[in-house]
């Protein structure tokens, strides 16, 4: 089985491509709600809550552990590839694309506080931002918004623009979507930004990393879908329809 976990139900954004690349395998997903937002934590915090899921599902028959939250790969990542016994795939801001195709040489990040302050982004800058140069933005509200499945009301509209329209005269060609709620909000991104310009969500490229990774092994368990949360299930129950469409049981994880 695949497992993926994220704070919340933002990492549903990387659950889509997954689950359409690999449609033979089954994938288990949990959500760290009781303990979101992920963003306000400390790195020790992050850590352990990373390893604690990660052996939880490598409990549950993981062949492959997908994170799909950019703010633990960027506290925990290499803690977790020395702790768990499985592959892990991380997800991270596709700043390496976006400065390689932008041709006005400025790019936004939108990220969590965490991230942007975080060692790993600065690392992820030298290394792949070159000469081009990058407006880091912490999308302020949106993991909220997502959250609770408002993805279209007034008070989303709102707090999109907020972050957004500043930067319509910043004469950036890419918006790097790096945290996995944000591609959520993409449709009113969208709607300010104009046909033009890039949104660069990382979530297809994980899942080809999932599927190279994953390629000549056979599921041990049947196809379909799990879905886990640390917090009430009825709220994810309620949200999943709105995120992905369908709805699924959910069940709780006491960890
Ligand atoms: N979805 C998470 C990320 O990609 O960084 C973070 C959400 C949060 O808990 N703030």
């Amino acid at each position: 089985m695949i497992a993926m976990f994220d704070s919340g139900l933002g990492g549903l954004s990387v659950w889509r491509a997954v689950a359409r690349a690999l449609p033979d395998w089954p994938v288990t997903y949990l959500a760290d709600q009781a303990y979101l937002p992920y963003g306000s934590k400390s790195r020790e915090e992050l850590t352990e809550r990373s390893l604690r899921i990660g052996h939880f599902l490598h409990q549950q028959g993981a062949a492959l552990l997908v994170v799909a939250c950019n703010t633990a790969t960027s506290a925990a990542v290499d803690v977790m590839r020395r702790e768990l016994p499985i592959p892990i795939v991380a997800i991270e801001p596709a700043v390496k694309p976006a400065a390689l195709a932008s041709h006005s040489g400025r790019i936004a990040v939108l990220a969590t506080e965490f991230m942007l302050q975080s060692a790993r982004f600065r690392s992820l800058l030298q290394r792949h931002a070159g000469t081009v140069e990058v407006l880091p933005r912490p999308g302020r509200g949106w993991v909220e918004l997502v959250e609770a499945g408002e993805l279209d009301s007034q008070a989303a509209k709102e707090k999109v623009a907020a972050v957004v329209e500043p930067l319509l005269a910043e004469h950036v060609d890419h918006i790097v979507l790096g945290c996995t709620h944000y591609p959520f909000l993409a449709p009113l991104i969208r709607e300010l930004v104009g046909p033009d310009m890039v949104l660069d969500d990382p979530a297809d490229a994980i899942a080809r990393r999932a599927a190279d990774l994953l390629a000549g092994m056979t599921p041990s368990q049947p196809a379909g879908y799990r879905f886990y949360t640390t917090d009430d299930p009825a709220h994810m129950s309620d949200v999943l329809p709105v995120l992905i469409g369908q709805p699924y049981p959910v069940l709780h994880a006491g960890i």
